[in-house]
């Protein structure tokens, strides 16, 4: 069992964590929990009070909007996300966008999922946006409850000033490192995911991310319609700016239900998906209760799907298979493998296969060992993750180091009661 605390250090590679004992489906990826309808209100409940706490509003520029982030922020805080606020100006007031890390993935596959989370000056904004802002919250406290540890990075994001132009999205867009830029595998947009009178619609821009909404929503019945009025109209628009593929899910805003539309979804032709768009009444009576549950799983089977992805293509393995004892709670234990033959440095994404039996899987330290002695943390321990066995693939920018010679994998377990062993482990170049 583990007793001792987490350790300090935080990876020094790209780790990407043993995945958790959770279902797999059909293609290899894990399947998403049901989002809880009643979790993801309660966050509307706390976005409307907010809003007639501060003067009817969670606009740029009044405090409905940073009392709105300081409530998100707080349940990703004790959620185990690392945290960052982004402030930019505009017209006259400081703006913040939240930035939110869930630890470990491949920090060159960054998945994003946002929402922004102002509303308009003449009311709460509850489903334009809380709606949004409420479902990427509550699938992001999912991946925590699950501990999910998926292949990609996973960053969830609530935009600032969105309805004074995507101002916040597009800071940071510009502000974001072409180098990291090119890190996004893929940005998901949530904005209105609730109208009361909803239709169901997915954005056709890139085609995984489409395909990953649709088959969702076919999965349940419920046909889906491309979005066609939202190029530019939403935070997706920066991203797709700068070539990040996108996606993402609508309800519809001012437009009319056609009758065609009313016979496939319910609701009422001849009606707004949300007659309450920018007004004063879009309070939390102002959501229709389906839309907003469909729309939230969607969003984390997309996030389990798209995130849990094997995505690296064969390379060139070696491997040890000899069983190497962990001693519970004590000095590390190390496993060589020596690579020959190779020219030049390892690569910028050394893949590192590990499978190692053992209960408590916290307890356990994982290293990369190079050739030369630096050594890569893989693994952290962790006092809450009580599942067994690490078997999963990191990868490693070892770019920096000869690809021949004698690498080691070190494993220690630093806690009391469980104990394991290294089954086998390899490098792909
Ligand atoms: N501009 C969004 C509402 C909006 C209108 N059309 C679309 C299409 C796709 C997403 C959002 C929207 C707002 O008022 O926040
Ligand atoms: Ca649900
Ligand atoms: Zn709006
Ligand atoms: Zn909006």
């Amino acid at each position: 069992m583990a007793v001792a605390g987490l350790l300090a250090a935080s990876p020094t590679s790209s780790a990407m964590p043993d995945r958790p004992a959770a279902a797999d489906v059909s293609d290899g990826t894990l399947a998403a929990p049901d989002i809880p309808l009643s979790n993801v209100k309660a966050h509307l409940t706390q976005f409307q009070s907010i809003a007639t706490a501060n003067g009817g509003n969670r606009a740029h520029g009044r405090t409905g909007y940073k009392a709105s982030l300081d409530y998100v922020k707080a349940k990703l805080d004790a959620a185990g996300f690392t945290t960052t606020v982004q402030q930019f100006t505009y017209s006259g007031s400081t703006g913040y966008n939240l930035i939110a890390d869930w630890p470990g993935g491949d920090p060159n596959q960054v998945l994003m999922a946002g929402a922004h989370l102002d509303s308009v000056s003449s009311g709460a904004g509850i489903n334009d946006n809380g709606s949004g802002s409420a479902a990427v919250l509550e699938t992001a406290l999912a991946v925590s409850r699950a501990q999910l540890q998926p292949t990609k990075h996973l960053r969830f994001a609530w935009w600032g000033a969105e309805e004074l132009g995507l101002v916040g999205s597009r800071y940071y867009v510009n502000n974001l490192p072409s180098t990291d830029r090119a890190r996004v595998s893929g940005y998901i947009n949530l904005d209105m995911v609730g109208s009361p009178n909803p239709g169901y619609f997915v954005y056709d821009d890139d085609p995984a991310i489409e395909k990953v909404f649709k088959d969702w929503y076919a999965g349940i019945g419920v046909p889906t319609e491309i979005e066609t009025e939202g190029d530019g109209r939403s935070d997706h628009a920066s991203f797709k700016n700068v070539g990040i593929p996108v996606g993402g899910l609508f309800t519809g805003a001012s437009r009319t239900k056609t009758s065609a539309q009313a016979a496939k979804w319910g609701g009422t032709s001849g009606h707004a998906f949300d007659r309450c768009y920018h007004s004063s009444c879009d309070t939390t009576t102002n959501i229709n209760d389906t839309a907003l549950d469909r729309n939230s799983d969607a969003l984390a089977h997309a996030i389990w799907t798209l995130g849990t992805a094997e995505p690296l293509p064969p390379g060139e393995s070696y491997e040890n298979t000899t069983d190497v004892a962990i001693p519970d709670n004590a000095a590390a234990v190390t496993s060589a493998l020596t690579v020959s033959g190779r020219t030049g440095n390892a690569p910028a994404a050394l893949r590192v296969g590990v499978d190692i039996k053992h209960t408590w899987r916290g307890d356990l330290v994982v290293d990369l060992l190079a050739p030369d002695g630096t050594a890569y943390r893989l693994k952290n321990s962790s006092s809450s993750d009580s599942a067994d066995n690490v078997i999963t693939t990191y990868t490693v920018d070892a770019s920096s180091e000869t690809a021949n010679g004698t690498w080691r994998l070190r494993v220690q377990d630093v806690a009391a009661q469980d104990t394991g062993y290294i089954d086998s482990w390899k490098l792909t170049f």
